[in-house]
């Protein structure tokens, strides 16, 4: 491994047209700001960049849509985001905006340097033009039928829906975003990047270089040089965005992919003078933090940009997320399928700490992941609430209780080997958290953090200092007992609050102040140590970290989410329509009277280990109690499915899966968006009645 002196850490600039969701914030700002917070308690020189991308498509049409200017429209979410954002405690050191006036210049200056050099190829070509609207059609502002999966509200960039790469040509009925209009193809002069000729080097530097990205990620980055590069266009015909800096350009702004990127070394350059460190220095470590639909655009093209220019450093890890669904269906701004963070400030005020957590245990880091209210609770109320919050107050409460508020002293003779495994448990803790963190895994690294305090827990229950105190009148030295497992619990308290701070800052910050301690304690370097808290020392009363949340909460959550839910004016959507209905060969009556169908109630449920599609279930036939183990734990928790009528196979030949015998199956009905649902009678029915 490289020996770094300083890391720069971006993450993605937010399009300026609308608020952030809580996916944008799994995606990357969380994780982000996560790697940012532990470096910083490392010590590293570290500096970590952001900002609004005000340019590009989204924002004129967002302005169009609202009937206001551009600038309108960039001015008010810039200032939404930005809040938000540092609401939820994403501390960049600096959050900027493209259109500044530091970033025109020199996103211009990069594109004039290319230029100069003879980088770009001119060419003109036929694109579609609105008569009407008195413009170029390209990317966002033209929509049409998807031709692979014929989607019809596919752009001219992509299709949201099968997420094929287009461009305007390949749309069937194509027709203007902006009037409706069916556009005419007229002449455009436009400068191509020749990506082409950065293949064999790009092949090389990933493919070769950088085998230890993310999977998700070297594996598009594959893709995408084994199909082979195409020129591209980095300049737009519009006046909405930096002015192509030539004298013949009248009416050409840069492409906004081209300027975004950029934008990452504008805002270094506001923020420090010394921003030459940071992007021209081979001895940086440059880490952007993306979602995976920007994957081609940091670790292709902008690369091949800062190649071609010179002087740049090149990343040296893109760890992009994939998506987070929400209650099993994909995010979807336009039909409002989203949960703002905004909104969840105003509705969970002070606690950004929970949504942190929350998203952060359940990241998209290695494929889609689902946000549900549901798990938000449970993730609360018995994760937050009842091992970690409830470790802290513990120990608090009881050294209050136990030992006259002070921290009590440790009698090395009198300890035994439970005390030695806790000690031996805080320091490799700290280990395992810092090796999840380098690499990437910020899911691993918190439960890392959850079980110290797990074991927290269970140590506490096994001494039992609460009832060795009854004992004290008898035998006095008992106290010993006592003070050795508070005084313990007290450190592995403080290594709890050191080894938080980087996922809950708020968390960490309330700790020390009930341990009555400085911020220099959350140091790294001061994790694994179990003399953090002098013995003697007197600490505040305990405060609940965390508070219960409630059924009613979660139940008006749900509701706001499908209130919410704008659908499309028709669902027109012919692909749906067209979809062939495929039925399997017809069967008599006899095939079908082989199946014992029965009704049956699901008594337990629970996630199978390390199988993140399963449930193990627990059926009760009325004549029996059945498992049988499910694949549906993507679409339900197990908790939310306790009590349900569902019908079983019951005569389905017994199956192993990871290691548990199933022993039947239960009936779901799929709809179109791939969501599951059971199928149970519409009314309470006895178990074990047959269906038929
Ligand atoms: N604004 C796209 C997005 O928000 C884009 C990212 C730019 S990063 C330089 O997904
Ligand atoms: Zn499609």
């Amino acid at each position: 491994m490289k020996d770094y002196k300083r890391i720069l850490v971006t993450a993605a600039l937010p399009y300026a047209n609308g608020p952030v969701h809580i996916g944008h914030l799994a995606g990357c700002y969380l994780p982000a700001d996560i790697y940012v917070r532990y470096q910083r308690a490392r010590k590293s020189d570290i500096k970590f960049v952001g900002g609004s991308d005000e340019h590009g498509v989204p924002i004129t049409i967002r302005a169009m849509k609202e009937g206001i200017t551009p600038q309108e429209v960039v001015d008010k979410y810039h200032a939404i985001i930005k809040e938000s954002l540092a609401a939820m405690g994403i501390s960049f050191d600096i959050y900027s905006r493209t259109s500044n006036r530091v970033h025109h210049e020199t996103a211009a200056a990069f594109f004039k340097k290319l230029y100069d050099e003879g980088l770009f190829e001119e060419k003109e070509s036929e694109q579609y033009y609105d008569e009407q609207a008195k413009t170029f059609l390209a990317d966002r502002y033209i929509v049409g039928t998807c031709p692979v999966c014929s989607n019809p509200n596919a752009y001219g960039d992509q299709c949201e829906r099968c997420g094929s790469s287009l461009s305007p040509e390949m749309l069937i009925n194509p027709h203007s975003a902006l009037s409706d209009a069916i556009p005419v193809k007229k002449k455009t002069k436009h400068w191509y990047f020749p990506l082409q000729q950065y293949e064999s080097w790009l092949k090389e530097w990933i493919l070769d270089g950088h085998k230890e990205w993310k999977n998700n990620v070297y594996g598009q980055c594959k893709s995408w040089l084994d199909n082979g590069l195409q020129p591209r266009a980095m300049t737009r015909d519009s006046n909405w965005g930096i002015k192509v800096p030539l004298p013949d350009a009248e009416g050409k702004v840069l492409y906004v992919w081209f300027d975004a990127p950029i934008g990452y070394i504008s805002a270094t350059k506001e923020l420090t003078e010394n921003w030459v460190d940071y992007w021209c220095k081979d001895d940086t470590k440059l880490v952007h933090f993306i979602g995976k639909d920007n994957i081609v655009f940091h670790c292709i093209i902008f690369p091949a940009m800062l190649k071609a220019h010179g002087n740049f450093v090149l990343p040296d890890n893109v760890p992009a997320n994939e998506f987070l669904n929400i209650e099993g269906d994909k995010v979807s701004t336009s039909r409002n399928w989203a949960v703002w963070v905004h909104e969840y400030l105003k509705d969970f005020p002070e606690q950004q700490d929970v949504l942190r957590y929350v998203l952060c245990a359940n990241a998209p880091e290695t494929k889609d992941n689902d946000f549900t209210w549901k798990d938000f609770q449970d993730r609360n109320n018995s994760e937050l609430v009842a091992i970690f919050g409830n470790f802290v107050n513990r120990s608090l409460v009881l050294m209050h209780k136990l030992c006259k508020g002070k921290v009590p002293p440790l009698h090395k003779d009198s300890m035994d080997e439970k005390d030695a495994a806790l000690l031996k448990d805080i320091a490799d803790a700290k280990t395992r958290v810092e090796e999840s963190l380098e690499q990437y895994k910020f899911r691993d690294a918190l439960f890392e953090v959850i079980d110290l305090a797990r074991k927290g827990n269970k140590y506490m229950q096994e001494k039992e200092p609460w009832i060795v105190a009854r004992r004290l009148e008898e035998n006095p030295s008992a106290q010993d007992l006592i003070d050795n497992s508070l005084h313990l619990c007290l450190q592995l308290t403080a290594n709890l609050a050191i080894l938080i701070n980087p996922f809950l800052p708020a968390t960490a910050k309330k700790m020390l102040h009930m341990l009555k301690v400085v911020e220099k304690m959350l140091d790294w370097e001061n994790a694994g140590k179990t003399n953090l808290l002098s013995v003697g020392y007197s600490l505040r009363e305990p405060q609940l970290l965390f508070r219960k949340i409630e059924d009613e909460e979660i139940k008006q959550q749900v509701e706001k989410l499908k209130a919410g839910l704008i659908k499309p004016a028709a669902d027109t959507t012919p692909a749906a329509a067209a979809e062939p209905v495929s039925l399997k060969p017809s069967i008599v009556y006899d095939d079908f009277a082989r199946l014992d169908l029965k009704v049956g109630t699901i008594v337990k449920a629970e996630k199978v280990e390390k199988a993140d599609k399963l449930l193990k279930l627990e059926v009760d036939l009325g004549f029996e109690i059945r498992t049988i183990v499910s694949g549906i734990a993507l679409h339900f928790s197990a908790e939310s499915i306790v009590g349900k009528q569902v019908v079983v196979v019951a005569n389905l030949a017994p199956r192993k899966m990871r290691g548990i015998e199933s022993n039947g199956m239960i009936l779901m009905a799929e709809d179109k968006s791939g969501k599951l649902h059971f199928v149970s009678p519409d009314t309470a029915v006895d178990n074990g009645s047959g269906v038929s």
